[in-house]
């Protein structure tokens, strides 16, 4: 078995000689971007491996946000004054950056939204409520966010539709087979997260989409996980919908993108209403704005959008495939180094999986493990994660989730393993 340790000394080699990855990124270089992360927490340097909550910020973002509202603070597409002007294009200029970065064939179908969970309800709110009728179907899988679990559910109270959920086993890979056997003429809807945040797989979207496609049934895929740490490419996904957070991809709170085919967009009725997603308003009717303004009704969040834009410019920088890469590196060396440690069990070991390091210990509840990693200076998830219905699956209570970036190294990790030992060391 090749090993992803390192040779001291010997960058990017393991134990025998042989290339590990972990060369692909210097993420010395790169935490000099993250000032937060160069800091002590409880007397000890922050490790800070809790990326799947939310990144931390590089200074680019950070400086954005700050020389928006030195230099051009204004509300968008409302005035024809300079700093109005200057706002609504380095708005407009965020979309385009999202545009590219998930290769969308047009920048007025990516539609800003909060985050991942207002992309979800979105879709879930306009496309269900103007498309879906009593007994119709939509699939998710067995490793959804709540997020992408409450609004079908929502749905289906009022109107009366089925959700179905596609298992997984031990691993966490979802059986194909029974998704395959779930769709029918009833399903309205494919919802299904990319990369699960409680188990770090990584779903086959586009055969899951050539399957639904090939039954005229459109596809909703949540990215909040994929987004920060792979190439997202939605005409190669072939997906119909997509959504994501920009806190998840080192942008700001409070601002992520929808993309949608705008085909489909165009014949959904808004989700909110209010300033600008109307083109006139009489007391007795309103006719809509074009995409994407339909869908953004009052001021929006415009130095998250110009922020999220930043942040793009500095995953292309550093180039998502050299990401991916490293990132692949790093999980490999801290699977080994967790795998190696009597009691600890990996939840989540499917062949495709992304930086997430998910486990339970008989010894100790995840809480209390979290506290004394916290007092290392580590900085993990413990929880359920906002995805429960994978904790009943395992039977257990919750995990603790350390969650990987490309600012993280195998000192990192290290750090983690010793921390164990200490957990170890209390509760036996
Ligand atoms: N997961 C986590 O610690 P928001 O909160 O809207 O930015 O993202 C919601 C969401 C949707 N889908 C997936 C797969 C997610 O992981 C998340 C957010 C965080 O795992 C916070 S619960």
């Amino acid at each position: 078995m090749t090993t992803a340790i390192n040779t001291p000394g010997v960058p990017g080699r393991d134990g025998s000689g042989q290339p590990n990855g972990l060369d692909v990124i210097d993420p010395y270089r790169i935490r000099q971007d993250f000032p937060i992360l160069d800091q002590q927490v409880n007397g000890k340097p922050l490790v800070y491996l809790d990326n799947a909550a939310t990144t931390q910020k590089p200074l680019a973002v950070i400086d954005a946000i700050s020389s928006y509202y030195l230099h051009n603070n204004a509300n968008v597409h409302r005035g024809v004054h300079t700093l109005s002007q200057r706002a609504t294009d380095d708005y407009e200029a965020g979309r385009e950056a999202v545009r590219r970065f998930i290769n969308a064939p047009d920048a007025n179908e990516v539609i800003y939204v909060r985050g991942t969970t207002e992309g979800l309800n979105l879709v879930a709110s306009s496309y269900g409520r103007k498309y879906f009728k009593a007994g119709d179907e939509v699939i998710i899988t067995g490793m959804e966010h709540h997020s992408n679990i409450v609004p079908w559910q929502i749905l289906g109270k009022e109107i009366g539709i089925r959700l179905r959920v596609v298992p997984f086993n031990d691993d966490g890979e979802l059986l194909m087979d029974e998704y395959e056997a779930m769709l029918n003429d009833r399903t309205r809807m494919v919802s299904v997260v990319h990369q699960s945040n409680a188990l770090g797989t990584v779903n086959p979207i586009p055969e899951m989409v050539e399957l639904a496609h090939a039954r005229g049934i459109p596809v909703m895929v949540d990215a909040a996980q994929s987004i920060p740490h792979m190439p997202v490419d939605v005409q190669a996904l072939g997906a119909d919908f997509l959504t994501f957070s920009g806190h998840k991809m080192y942008g700001p709170t409070g601002i992520g993108a929808l993309w949608g085919r705008a085909e489909l967009l165009d014949d959904m009725p808004p989700y909110q209403s209010g300033g600008e997603m109307i083109r006139s308003v009489t007391f007795e009717e309103t006719i809509y704005n074009t995409l994407p303004h339909k869908f953004e009704a009052g001021t929006p969040d415009i130095a998250g959008a110009i922020g999220l834009g930043a942040a793009v410019e500095y995953l292309e920088s550093i180039g998502m495939e050299r990401i991916a890469a490293y990132e692949q590196a790093l999980l490999r060396y801290g699977t080994e180094k967790l795998g190696d440690i009597e009691g600890v069990r990996l939840i989540g070991t499917a062949e495709e999986k992304g930086g997430v390091l998910s486990f339970y210990m008989e010894a100790a509840h995840p809480h209390d493990i979290g506290t004394i990693l916290d007092s290392e200076g580590i900085a993990v998830r413990t929880g359920h994660h906002c995805a429960q219905p994978v904790m009943a699956r395992y039977e257990i209570p919750a995990t603790v989730r350390a969650s990987l970036a490309f600012y993280n190294t195998t000192d990192d990790i290290d750090a983690l393993v010793k921390a164990i030992d200490r957990v170890i060391e209390v509760f036996g």
